[in-house]
């Protein structure tokens, strides 16, 4: 059985268990996009204006909810309809880290709501299986998927190891909810003894951490090129952030909407070599 990342999306789409991986990989096939924009501004009208100019390039638009300093429920109602106007699913990275009966509170509640408009949300892996139970006591019943974080992009993570092991366990015990991974590679081996082998299970692999010019920022962030993370590392979707947007204190659109076609055409190119070499 070939890994998932060598079959087409649309193949993917067709089969998979989670209802919002299956509507991700068909917005994929739909905008021949595997780019990911991810919005990491503060202020509403930025957070729009981005949205909208990379609107017709990406698959899905990830968001920071929590940052955006005048954020008001109105902002919710503007953000769905760019996704209608567009055609991309949201995907909120709240990377919840609690007990099972904190998260579904922290997912359903409070101000953001956050499992009324995103369709996928992630989490870490360190208070172990509970966290899933939580989360899909709400989020499984609204047809939403979860990420698990198996690795992490910054320097020095300590998401190594025993502990992507034990997340690609913990994915593999919850196909349902749980839709794929924030890695930096492919997951289907990693973890299993000497005695498994790799399931029918098709988790996505959406990498942050990618950029064309940078190989990293101040603040221990680490980038690699679209190529290499969709060709080499067989990742499925393209998480890209200030590549696409620069600095949020000079911004151009036009250059924004330049950035995001370019990471797109970057991506997909990835994804054809890789799909075609097969
Ligand atoms: O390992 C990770 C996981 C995530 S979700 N590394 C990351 O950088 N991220 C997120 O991806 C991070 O929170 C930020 O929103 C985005 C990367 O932004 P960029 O501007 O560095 O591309």
């Amino acid at each position: 059985m070939s890994s998932p990342h060598l079959r087409t999306y649309a193949y993917r789409a067709q089969n998979h268990p989670n209802a919002a991986a299956r509507l991700l990989l068909e917005t994929v096939v739909r905008k021949k996009s595997n780019l990911s924009v991810s919005v990491d501004v503060t202020s509403a009208d930025d957070f729009l204006a981005i949205i909208d100019a990379v609107g017709p390039y990406v698959c899905l638009i990830k968001t920071h909810i929590d940052i955006i300093e005048d954020f008001t429920p109105g902002l919710i109602q503007k953000l769905q309809a760019l996704s209608q106007k567009h055609d991309f699913l949201i995907f909120e990275d709240r990377k919840f880290a609690d007990i099972g009966n904190t998260v579904a509170l922290q997912y359903s509640s409070g101000v953001y709501k956050i499992a009324s408009w995103a369709h996928i949300t992630n989490a870490h892996t360190v208070p172990g299986p509970s966290i899933i139970t939580g989360l899909a006591s709400v989020g499984l019943p609204l047809g939403r998927g979860l990420l698990l974080l198996a690795e992490m992009s910054s320097n020095g993570s300590l998401a190594t190891g025993s502990y992507t092991e034990e997340a690609a366990r913990m994915a593999r015990a919850n196909p349902n909810f749980v839709m794929g991974f924030i890695a930096q590679r492919r997951m289907e081996t990693v973890g299993l003894t000497t005695c498994e082998t790799a399931g029918e299970d098709d988790f996505l692999v959406l990498a942050p951490g990618v950029g064309l010019e940078s190989k990293g920022d101040a603040m221990g962030q680490q980038y690699r090129t679209p190529r290499e993370v969709i060709l080499k590392s067989g990742c499925d979707i393209i998480i890209v952030g200030r590549g696409v947007y620069g600095s949020p204190k000079n911004l151009d659109i036009q250059e924004v909407r330049n950035q995001a076609g370019r990471y797109r055409t970057a991506g997909w190119e990835a994804y054809e070599e890789r799909v075609l070499s097969q």
